[in-house]
């Protein structure tokens, strides 16, 4: 649990007062238009929440039978639209085929640009294409034993088949896990252990930078992990579908992998989709917390749907002609939310690419917004700070003119990008949405509505619809505006999440406990005057490595599995590109040489059982780490070290002050 001092610690009193109305022109044409219009809407929404909720979710989605009661809440646990069966994919897909939506763009997808044997290639997916391919796919999965409630994992690039691959689970009440293609054997064993998955979706390999990435191979090797007392963690996985996408070499196991193209010669197209009851889980999503093990955040079907459909409606403010493209990968909340489920239960054309965003140039997003005509762009801020540094000719180079909107997510973005991102992105015209939201809220929690909502860079504003975000002390005492604290949700909302898979006790634990009845994010946050909300990041000890929220006690375990590692302790340090960077501090076993070769030698480890996102970006050796008279591990003191600060406050308890002195640099 955080430690008090670095609740009072935000200090990051903002001096940012710089405000950006939305333009007539924008707000004339928005759903909603002013910030009066925002305040009535949320304040109805805030006192009658059931029958604001009922509205919506009669609305804005297809119920093949209706709800008794629209909140059960006995808390922590919630349970929406209580009665009402739907389906995630009826309502993506089938909803928009008697309407001139069937034969708009669904997806439009653009692969890893032409290289060596790469043959860039483009492709573009009706509404009505994509559900013959769902239909066709969830046959798939059913012909090779899947029924409702199993567990699949998807680990697979940025293309079409990941989108179809969910989609299909969803048509058939299978509950999917997506692991990001960046993770490693490792991590994707630990996840088939953890949900008992049945079975993988792949592909042979995906692109990066003009290489292959060998997910298949990953995948192999994943199957073969055992645990310390030698049992296989991967027992329940009985199959593999495998798709073909790099054309790399890859093993097929007789009897336990087989080809997607081939199975999808096997099966027709007609697949009508499951009555799932309201609260039918629909996914799990790992998600690294303050211990070293993932928690699989849990989200059920029709609360989750509505709040994907409803933020994606009024953030992105969507209209007909929109082409939307969230920069995210589907590995993440962002893409399943944002890429898949929110643009497609509103009819809209969601843009996917594949690869990075600097290869073969830095152009990329600039050229495929150009040549899409991209409307509205939804990206991160360690991006927008990689582009800066790249230099303004890149973007200069190419009309940019299509965009009227622009969105930010993943941590907290620093009033110079904001400018840069309005200014050379926007063209000064774009409206920004900063929007802060989690995993296990499922949909975005506070932003601006950009035709309502004055904009003031580096905040994400006030709270969507229904939600009820407070900053509270130490005490759990709400506290007025203009001031500092933790940030808490005080009423349930329809996409939050609804547990941790396998693990309730934790889900109480870490979310519901630090302030009773109250739902703890994990972030610490200021208002302002105006009461908008400035979120300062994370106050446990998970950090946010490029967007990417990393526990630091998952990467202390990953170094201490390595034979040479006697103890380590990992701490952020502030990034200029990345937000924060990952500094180890690390003591080897008797008689090992700590030198730059280990360095390297760690690095790869860890990027092995986690992912080489993880990697540290400094390890430096130590003969001890500073503890207390207890034996905590000073994180506090390992924190100003890193960052080259001055120690600051009390060493009384440090157990031997020498080896302070010994933690300075990462050089030998
Ligand atoms: C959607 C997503 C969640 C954590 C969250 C916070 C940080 C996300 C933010 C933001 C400031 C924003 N975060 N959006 N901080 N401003 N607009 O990123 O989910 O990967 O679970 O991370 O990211 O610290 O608690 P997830």
């Amino acid at each position: 649990m955080p430690a008090p001092d670095k609740v009072t610690n935000i200090t990051s009193l903002q001096t940012e007062n710089r405000v950006f109305k939305p333009s007539k022109e924008f707000s004339s044409r928005a759903h909603v238009k002013s910030l009066a219009h925002y305040r009535k809407l949320y304040n109805e929404s805030i006192k009658s929440p059931d029958k604001f909720w009922g509205k919506q979710a009669r609305e804005e989605l297809v119920w093949f039978k209706p709800w008794k009661k629209v909140l059960q809440w006995k808390a922590p646990f919630a349970k929406w639209f209580v009665g009402g069966q739907l389906n995630v994919s009826y309502n993506c897909l089938d909803r928009h085929l008697n309407t001139p939506t069937a034969n708009k763009a669904a997806l439009i997808w653009e692969g890893e640009p032409a290289g060596a044997g790469i043959p860039g290639e483009e492709r573009t997916l009706t509404y009505k294409q994509l559900h013959h391919e769902v239909c066709k796919f969830a046959n798939v999965l059913k012909r090779n034993g899947l029924k409702k409630g199993d567990r699949v994992i998807i680990y697979m690039p940025m293309v079409p088949e990941a989108a179809i691959a969910m989609l299909a689970c969803t048509r058939i009440g299978v509950i999917h896990s997506v692991v990001f293609g960046g993770f490693s054997a490792q991590s994707v064993a630990d996840r088939i252990f953890d949900c008992q998955a049945r079975l993988v979706i792949t592909t042979d390999g995906g692109y990066r930078r003009g290489a292959v990435v060998p997910l298949k191979k990953n995948v192999d090797e994943a199957l073969t992990i055992k645990d310390a007392q030698g049992n296989s963690l991967t027992k329940t996985i009985e199959k593999v579908i495998v798709h073909r996408r790099a054309n790399n070499d890859v093993r097929i196991e007789e009897g336990r992998d087989v080809w997607w193209h081939r199975e999808m010669e096997q099966v027709d197209a007609n697949c009508p989709a499951e009555k799932m009851d309201s609260e039918a889980p629909l996914f799990i999503l790992y998600t690294s917390g303050s211990t070293g093990k993932p928690k699989g955040i849990l989200h059920t079907t029709g609360g989750y749907l509505l709040g994907a459909k409803l933020t994606t409606k009024y953030i992105f403010d969507l209209q007909e002609t929109d082409v939307y493209w969230c920069t995210a990968d589907i590995g993440w909340v962002t893409g399943h939310s944002y890429v898949v489920y929110g643009p497609l239960a509103n009819g809209a054309t969601s843009f996917m690419y594949e690869g990075a965003p600097n290869h073969p140039e830095p152009d990329r997003f600039w050229r495929l917004i150009a040549k899409y005509g991209i409307t509205v762009l939804y990206t991160a801020p360690t991006a927008i700070r990689a582009f800066m540094k790249w230099g303004v000719e890149w973007p200069r180079k190419h009309d940019l003119t299509s965009l009227r909107l622009l969105g930010s997510v993943g941590e907290p973005i620093n009033p110079e990008a904001w400018i840069w991102y309005h200014e050379v992105v926007g063209g000064k015209r774009c409206p920004i949405v900063d929007t802060w939201w989690q995993t296990e809220t499922g949909s975005i929690m506070i932003s601006p509505l950009p035709g309502a909502t004055p904009t003031k860079p580096g905040t994400a504003t006030l709270p969507f619809f229904g939600i009820v975000p407070e900053i509270v002390d130490d005490q759990g005492k709400t506290l007025p505006k203009n001031s500092g604290g933790k940030l808490v949700i005080r009423k349930p909302w329809p996409s939050m999440l609804r547990g941790i898979w396998g693990d309730m006790q934790r889900y109480k634990d870490t979310y519901w406990s630090e302030v009773p009845g109250s739902y703890f994010t994990g972030d610490g946050c200021r208002t302002d005057k105006d009461g908008y909300f400035w979120i300062v990041g994370r106050i446990d000890d998970v950090l946010n490595v490029a967007g990417h929220r990393i526990g630091t006690a998952e990467v202390e375990s990953a170094l201490v599995s390595n034979q040479k590692v006697a103890e380590a302790a990992v701490v952020g340090r502030p990034d200029d590109l990345k937000g924060q960077a990952l500094v180890a501090f690390v003591t080897v076993k008797t008689g090992v040489v700590a030198d730059q070769n280990l360095r390297d030698e760690l690095r790869n480890h860890v990027g092995k059982e986690i992912g080489p996102v993880a990697k540290p970006d400094d390890i430096r050796f130590a003969e001890a780490l500073p503890k207390t008279r207890s034996g905590k591990i000073m994180r506090r003191l390992l924190k100003q070290i890193a960052s080259g600060a001055e120690i600051k406050g009390d060493t009384t308890t440090l157990e031997d002050l020498t080896v302070l002195t010994k933690l300075g640099s990462s050089e030998e």
